[in-house]
């Protein structure tokens, strides 16, 4: 039976609970967790008060995605790569905004975990205090512990994935984690620095009536999913809309209240947009522990194997008979 825990247990009580029912943990994993939520209440303090601590804006520079970078993109991977690479939990680093993995340095043990993010999802929403967010996934390194890590750790199956989660900075900050078969969602109490558990063993009813798709790419789709698309919109079933531009608030809106997100091909990204190590597993893993769907629109998300660090990938993730749907839309 799973273990089921009351609202308000504290983070640090949920991460001791969780991990002590294992008989191999070293504490790795408890620690990994731990430093997860130090920069992510870093980051959180920064978002606050980026107007007034000079952090909205461009710094100027482009990242490997061809984005412009901004500065609180800038801190959030620095607040994530400090706060991982000391401890000896952490075998390599791998963000969206890195064009390298960062491997943890020789002074320090190399852990057994790798940990992949994407520091600041949503950064267009950042200068207009839109809801933005950090996505991460952890994987066990494959090689042995105390040596570097290789291509082999890095480049896994989605089915590899140990863990995931995301923490939405919003009108408040919430962490969401996925781990051990269960889903629960805390909400950080700025006052006394500590996230509290607020959204017990989320899970998705099979059905929703809401979908989040940027139509402006609409004359880009694939025509059949521009069908599909269209009879939502008939009104029958009561369809509605919603769109932020934030992959991680759109998420978080649709695992709350049901719906599907949708990030199909488009004619400038005409392999998707979204990057398949950074974005796609962390919230497919999530997903489907919730009870959910995550597909590239054939294929379903974890079962992909990236070949570069980079990847993208198309994405269609939300309530099963949605994500079921979509996919026979397009076959
Ligand atoms: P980012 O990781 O650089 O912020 O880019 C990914 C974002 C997602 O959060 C969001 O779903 C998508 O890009 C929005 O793209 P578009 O403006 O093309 O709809
Ligand atoms: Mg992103």
């Amino acid at each position: 039976m799973q273990r089921q825990f009351e609202e308000g247990t504290t983070l640090d009580r949920f991460i001791f609970e969780t991990t002590k029912v294992h008989a191999d943990a070293t504490g790795q994993f408890a620690t990994l967790l731990q430093q997860v939520a130090l920069a992510s209440r870093l980051v959180a303090a920064r978002v606050n008060r980026a107007g007034l601590a000079g952090m909205l804006g461009e710094t100027g520079e482009m990242n490997v995605q061809g984005e412009f970078v901004q500065k609180l993109d800038i801190y959030a991977n620095d607040a994530f790569k400090r706060a991982l690479e000391h401890p000896g939990v952490c075998a390599a680093i791998l963000s969206e905004e890195d064009e390298e993995a960062t491997l943890t340095p020789d002074r320090f043990h190399s852990g057994r975990y790798i940990f992949c993010m994407d520091p600041l999802d949503g950064s267009s929403n950042i200068d207009v205090n839109a809801t933005i967010g950090t996505i991460f996934g952890i994987f066990r390194r494959r090689t042995e512990e105390g040596t570097p890590a290789t291509a082999d750790d890095i480049l896994q199956s989605g089915n590899e994935v140990v863990a995931a989660g995301y923490v939405v900075y919003g009108s408040g900050t919430v962490m969401v984690l996925a781990v051990d078969g269960q889903v629960n969602g805390f909400t950080l109490d700025p006052v006394v620095g500590e996230f509290f558990l607020s959204h017990p063993d989320i899970k998705l009813e099979p059905k929703a009536n809401t979908y989040s798709v940027n139509e402006a790419y609409a004359y880009a789709w694939n025509p059949k999913l521009r069908r599909y698309i269209d009879h939502l919109k008939q009104g029958g079933e009561g369809y509605r809309a919603r769109y932020i531009g934030s992959l991680v608030a759109d998420f978080h809106r649709n695992l709350i209240k049901g719906g599907v997100f949708m990030y199909p091909p488009t004619e400038t990204n005409p392999d998707g947009k979204l990057r398949l190590l950074y974005e796609a597993f962390p919230l497919a893993f999530i997903v489907e522990t919730a009870g959910g769907r995550a597909s590239n629109g054939s294929t379903r998300i974890l079962d992909v194997t990236p070949t570069e660090m980079h990847a993208r990938t198309a994405l269609y993730i939300g309530n099963t008979v949605n994500v079921d749907e979509v996919e026979a839309a397009l076959r």
